[in-house]
């Protein structure tokens, strides 16, 4: 085809594909003529390879896009993608460029086949931990994922990810690939701005997104704060937070005593993103709806939508995290359910608080490799904005502001602060960087991806801040991933859409709901091209991370006897201990059991308990062989856990119900899997 001709530029294996397999396209149907048409010769494709390609109708671009994919078995995959799954709750591992799902973790919503939240007592506690007095949740939206960095480069070690409709982050540990700590956010509702870590993940910040009511002194609590809901009262009693929790990475646990939260006024914040470089010690957060509307269309207001989109310019908040850290060190925040509180006065007066205008309503909020640039996209604005960090904060020492809010906040002149402004498509959401000094923007409405250069020190060329080139998207592409973008030293390569629709692009149809579609573009040329469209039949990603394959170091097993909760040896571990122990604790019959689990036994197969005893049962898979993961379920009793080689894990449930209830081994483990089985026998109360 035309396209591949134009540009062969010298890169040999792609020049050799498109030429020969153009002859194969044009000429394919009468034969396959390749040596006509291309000179000097090249080798012909064997003749069972031109008849799949002739067969099937595919074009020289096709082709090409399948050998670039294509990732044999035991071979690696380049990159490893961390995408979050949207209201599934949990979190996707996905191979670039193949574009294989490896694994989909738990982390907000029971998921039966780890084994998580159906017994299994850590997972429970998880789920149990982040449910903070309300109620039971087992509902997340998972918008953000962040890596733990290292002198703010991705280190592998670590994933973050929000949960937007409660206002939780969860840890998972990419030793195991499993969810460690999960936290409510205090005095926040809802949140949109994270997880994203300061550069060696002292702290994961995030920002809240529909700011909450607050009563006065004693912040938001969950299912306690009622402030009625009217203009006036919003204005006043409702705000916005900004949360940096300190994570413990050797306990593996977010740690509430020593994190802070900083009050913010009750516009809608949206993404937010931590400085390095010269923008270290800053975080940025963009907003929506600094109109303060609340809605109410059947009470004679407009709309959400119509009355928070009247302003041409809203508020990029710009936060200097280091000084507010100091300023909780000196005492100067209160402690409001569970966290040190700056409140917004304090802020404001130490220094730690200022906005910038940015067009209009705009939405994703991203940082140039150098950390020299604060970049969003204009959304209701055909532009992406670029800040420069320096000129913001010179402007800042200067103390050169326009003006406060109406909460007193100063505000920065946007001309002082601007970088640049570059017209990009209709609806420009997010940004992403390659390792050349470009940045790539998603353009929603225009559905394309447009690629445009920086300035220095990311682009030191002769046409800074330029459109460079743009690929159609199928289609409503919301966020984009570049390769260890967000971070000093993207790798380029690869940048995967993460479209919101799919409408015609998986044949057949599966249904009204249709998959979202993950398009995945190669950005080493000077055009970009489509490679490969995967359907995500499993939930609604937001935000994607993605790293070289290299960095991420799992175990293969457990040493056994290891409780994953800790990576320690599990309390309850002692070789060779096997049988059941009926004890009372706080006046209540525990049946203790211990367990092993090895293909393909389970000792031991019968375990004789009295109706109602909490039954508390100490599973070891002994196995020390890689894969050899068993499962535990217990028929009729909604318990199912899952134990990976070398693994003692504590499965708890209340025998209820008499009877005598199978349990077997739930993962096909051996030959004799099916042997692999026992009885729990729950003698009656008489
Ligand atoms: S966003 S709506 Cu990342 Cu574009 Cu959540
Ligand atoms: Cu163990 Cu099946």
């Amino acid at each position: 085809m035309g396209v591949e001709r134009k540009e062969k530029k010298g890169v040999s294996r792609r020049t050799f594909l498109a030429s020969t397999l153009a002859g194969i396209a044009v000429g394919g149907v009468a034969g396959f003529s390749v040596s006509k048409l291309v000179s000097p010769p090249t080798p012909t494709l064997p003749p069972d390879i031109q008849n799949i390609i002739k067969e099937r109708n595919l074009q020289p671009q096709h082709v090409e896009a399948a050998l670039k994919t294509y990732v044999p078995g035991a071979q690696p995959d380049e990159f490893l993608m961390f995408s979050s799954g949207g209201h599934s709750g949990q979190v996707m591992v996905i191979g670039v460029p193949s574009m294989r799902i490896y694994k989909v973790i738990a982390v907000f919503t029971p998921e039966p086949w780890q084994g998580y939240g159906y017994g299994d007592v850590k997972t429970m506690e998880l789920l149990q931990k982040a449910s903070n007095g309300m109620r039971f949740l087992t509902l997340g939206d998972t918008h953000h994922p962040e890596i733990s960095r290292t002198n703010a480069e991705y280190d592998g070690e670590w994933l973050f990810i929000g949960d937007k409709l409660n206002a939780r982050k969860a840890a998972i540990s990419l030793k195991d690939f499993e969810t460690k700590d999960i936290i409510k956010l205090p005095n926040t509702q809802t949140q949109h701005g994270g997880a994203c870590t300061t550069p060696n993940t002292e702290y994961v910040a995030c920002g809240s997104q529909f700011p909450a009511p607050w009563e006065p002194g004693r912040g938001y609590k969950p299912g306690k704060t009622y402030i009625k809901l009217t203009e006036d009262n919003f204005r006043e009693y409702f705000r916005g937070t900004v949360t940096f929790t300190r994570f413990d990475r050797a306990r593996g646990k977010f740690d509430l005593a020593n994190s802070f939260q900083i009050e913010i006024p009750p516009y809608m914040q949206d993404l937010e993103i931590v400085g390095w470089g010269p923008s270290d010690g800053w975080t940025f957060l963009n907003s929506i709806n600094t109109e303060l509307a609340i809605g109410g269309v059947l009470e004679g207001k407009p709309p959400l939508e119509i009355a928070a989109s009247q302003k041409d310019f809203d508020y990029l908040h710009i936060i200097n995290w280091k000084k507010a850290e100091q300023v909780v060190r000196q005492g100067k925040a209160k402690e409001i359910n569970g966290i040190k509180v700056i409140s917004l006065e304090t802020a404001i007066k130490e220094g730690i608080l200022f906005f910038a205008p940015e067009p209009k309503s705009p939405h994703g909020c991203d940082i140039t490799p150098s950390g020299r640039y604060v970049v969003i996209g204009g959304k209701l604005e055909p532009l992406v904005t670029i800040y420069d960090v320096e000129k913001i904060k010179r402007a800042i020492a200067d103390q050169r502001f326009q003006g406060e809010d109406p909460y007193g906040v100063p505000i920065l002149r946007f001309e002082d602060v601007k970088a640049a402004q570059i017209e990009v498509g209709l609806g420009p959401l997010h940004d992403e960087f390659d390792n050349l000094g470009h940045g790539y923007v998603s353009c929603f409405i225009s559905n394309e991806v447009v690629k445009y250069s920086l300035g220095p020190p990311d682009y030191t060329g002769d046409k800074p801040f330029q459109v460079v080139d743009r690929i159609p998207i199928h289609y409503n592409v919301g966020h984009i991933c570049t390769t260890e973008s967000n971070s000093p030293s993207p790798k380029g390569r690869y940048l995967v859409a993460l479209n919101k629709w799919s409408v015609d692009r998986f044949q057949p149809p599966t249904g009204p709901l249709l998959p979202q579609n993950f398009q995945l573009i190669d950005i080493t040329g000077e055009k970009m091209r489509i490679l490969y469209d995967m359907p995500i039949g499993l939930g609604e990603p937001h935000y994607a991370k993605m790293i070289s394959v290299n960095k991420v170091k799992p175990l293969e097993v457990y040493p056994v006897g290891t409780d994953p909760a800790t990576f320690q040896k599990h309390p309850k571990y002692i070789e060779g201990k096997l049988g059941v122990e009926r004890k009372q604790e706080n006046g209540k019959w525990v049946s203790e059991v211990w367990m092993t689990v090895v293909r393909s036994t389970i000792t031991p197969d019968i375990v004789r308990v009295k109706q109602g005893d909490l039954v508390r049962l100490y599973i070891t898979n002994i196995e020390t062989t890689k894969d050899a993961t068993h499962g535990f379920g217990v028929a009729e009793y909604n318990v199912q856990a899952s134990i990976e080689p070398g693994e003692t894990t504590t499965v708890e449930f209340v025998a209820d119900h008499p009877g005598v209830f199978c349990f077997y081994c739930v993962e096909f483990c051996s030959p004799l899997h099916l042997e692999m089985a026992g009885w729990l026998e729950v003698e009656p109360a008489e």
